[in-house]
């Protein structure tokens, strides 16, 4: 399929987890792909996989969405063909570390916050005029259960996630006028990279999150951003909130499952 006959979807965050799987899920149904993360080697095997297994287009933007400078000049660098950007999923994000507020480490506190809100914003306002100006498009944020509950030690990254959660509502009101669907999907615990970046590679510590019961995977919550994708343009789903059937807060699990 060519470029203008396929939708294009702007994944950030796709080098892992649920980014990826969106990636493949996407890919599968034709789409044509922006992929980004900071890691080249892993977006470029992903491209590679992508294109010979589904047979679509890709476009790689391997930068950091933390520096407004290289998303603002690589995202108004995008070649003409590929600036029609349809559906742009905000994922790229993290946690780091689990600390009382009085002992966190205040680097951890910016990377979180300069990732899921800074970086989240930089990459909205540069794809946005666009959409704005065709009158259409479809932005998914990635929130989390961290975004709709606090809990104990979670206290800044739970913050970008409510500040997420915010700035959903927010761009939904005020791209109204423009007929810019804006979802907001929160899973709850999924199997990804995530918990190995939030303990800095303490392997055991984040394997331990995700025994005794079954998590969700990122193609679980891949299906979910398909599946508001793929709705009539006249639909628009608001917020989704996925959790493991063995999860019923965010921090109450029913870990004898498995
Ligand atoms: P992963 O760690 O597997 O993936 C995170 C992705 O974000 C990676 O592709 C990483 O790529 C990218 N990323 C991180 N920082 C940056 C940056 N500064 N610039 C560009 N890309 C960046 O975790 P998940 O897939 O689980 O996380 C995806 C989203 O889902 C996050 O927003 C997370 O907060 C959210 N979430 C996760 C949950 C979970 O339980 N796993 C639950 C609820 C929400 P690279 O390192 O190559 O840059
Ligand atoms: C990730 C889920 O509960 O570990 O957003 O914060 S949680």
């Amino acid at each position: 399929m060519s470029l203008s006959e396929s939708k294009i979807v702007f994944i950030t965050g796709a080098s892992s987890g649920i980014g990826e799987a969106c990636a493949i899920r996407f890919a599968k149904e034709g789409y044509s792909l922006i992929l980004n993360a900071r890691r080249k080697e892993k977006i470029d095997e992903l491209a590679e996989k992508l294109k010979n297994d589904f047979g679509i287009k890709v476009l790689k933007l391997v930068f950091d969405v933390r520096n407004k400078e290289s998303v603002f000049n690589e995202i108004a660098t995008i070649p003409g063909e590929w600036k029609k950007i349809d559906i742009l999923i905000n994922n790229a994000g993290l946690a780091m570390g689990l600390s009382n507020i009085h002992e966190g480490d205040t680097e951890d506190w910016e990377q979180m916050i300069d990732t899921n809100v800074k970086g989240l914003l930089y990459i909205s306002k540069a794809v946005i005029p666009g959409m704005i100006e065709r009158k259409k498009g479809h932005i998914v944020n990635i929130g989390s259960i961290a975004g709709k509950e606090t809990y104990m030690k979670g206290n800044v990254y739970c913050a970008t996630k409510h500040s997420v959660d915010s700035l959903t509502k927010a761009m939904r009101m005020e791209l109204l006028p423009f007929n810019i669907r804006v979802s907001l999907v929160n899973p709850g615990a999924t199997n990804t990279e995530f918990s190995q970046v939030r303990f800095k590679g303490d392997k055991e510590r984040a394997e331990s999150i995700y025994k005794g019961y079954k998590p969700l995977i990122g193609d679980d919550i891949a299906r979910c951003i398909l599946f508001c994708a793929q709705l009539p343009e006249h639909v628009n789903i608001n917020d989704m909130l996925i959790m493991p059937t063995a999860q019923a807060t965010a921090s109450l699990f029913n870990k004898e499952t498995e």
